[in-house]
């Protein structure tokens, strides 16, 4: 058996874990090679006052070059955070030049949360963004960004019918789809959909006030990890569902600020361990 091998391409936010700093760790800990691709380099995430950006994109076309060179190929794809429009084309090049037979693509289109884009991006972003998805095998968006993927406008809290538009709508664009942070309720459900399947699977979990920066990154990288092991979407769904919480968890108790991201660190090894039950 082979070691599977994954590419991430999202920025690097030195500080506030997220994006590379989040799946390079969580993904490893699940067995699979992580090679990064870092599309910006940033001080910190957006989620602060004051940040530094650098776009990478020079870089990212010599670095495609070699790998070309070397042929490397990848299991899976995982695209994150991008951050520009221009960085966004190159992304979807670098899909097709890397994408083979049996490459899964998970693409976390990371440009919102909590009904408000992220500082920087516009409709036109959302609008290029909207194209690369339709490269995903997985999509992963939050609520805020499965409306503004399908046109509607995000607000605070949802009924089952919006939600069940929203997935069938989203199933057009790929065939397997995960919403998160969805409000119904004094409940948050992560909705799962595999077009194949028909019905969604809904998973909750108690309402915790505040934000999470990072969540969602937390949530794809541990899914994406689990799901390279045997290609069960359910058990991958359930596994990362549990992880966050425990990170949440965490996060509360450490009393950590809510942008320097969750504290994911100590219950690392529990992923595993969560993924096995799954699928005993
Ligand atoms: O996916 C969260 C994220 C990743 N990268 C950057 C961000 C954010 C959220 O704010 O700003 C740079």
């Amino acid at each position: 058996m082979k070691q599977k091998r994954l590419l991430t391409i999202q920025d690097l936010s030195c500080f506030g874990k997220c994006s590379i700093t989040v799946a390079l760790p969580i993904i490893s800990a699940l067995g699979v090679e992580t090679v990064v691709l870092p599309t910006a380099i940033l001080s910190s995430h957006t989620g602060f006052n004051e940040y530094t950006f650098m776009p990478m994109e020079d870089e990212i076309e010599k670095i495609s070059k070699h790998w070309v060179k070397e042929k490397l190929s990848f299991d899976a794809i995982y695209v994150g955070y991008i951050g520009n429009i221009h960085l966004i084309e190159l992304v979807c090049e670098i899909i097709d030049k890397f994408k083979q037979k049996d490459t899964v693509v998970l693409i976390d289109p990371a440009m919102a949360d909590n009904g408000k884009l992220y500082k920087g991006f516009d409709e036109y972003y959302v609008k290029e963004l909207y194209k690369l998805c339709y490269k995903a095998d997985i999509l992963t968006p939050n609520i805020t960004e499965a409306m503004l993927l399908t046109g509607m406008s995000p607000n605070n809290s949802y009924d089952s019918g919006t939600i069940e538009t929203v997935l069938k709508k989203l199933s057009e664009i790929s065939n397997k789809i995960i919403v998160t942070g969805v409000q119904l309720y004094d409940k948050i459900y992560t909705y799962g959909y595999e077009k194949s399947l028909g019905s969604p699977v809904k998973i909750g979990a108690d309402k915790i006030e505040g934000t999470f920066c990072g969540a969602g990154d937390v949530f794809s990288s541990s899914f994406i990890g689990s799901y390279l092991k045997d290609y069960n979407f359910k058990a991958s769904l359930n596994t990362a569902c549990k992880y966050v919480n425990d990170c949440i968890d965490d996060t509360l108790k450490f009393g950590s600020p809510s942008n320097y991201g969750l504290v994911f660190e100590n219950r690392l090894g529990n992923i595993i361990k969560y993924y096995n039950d799954e699928v005993k």
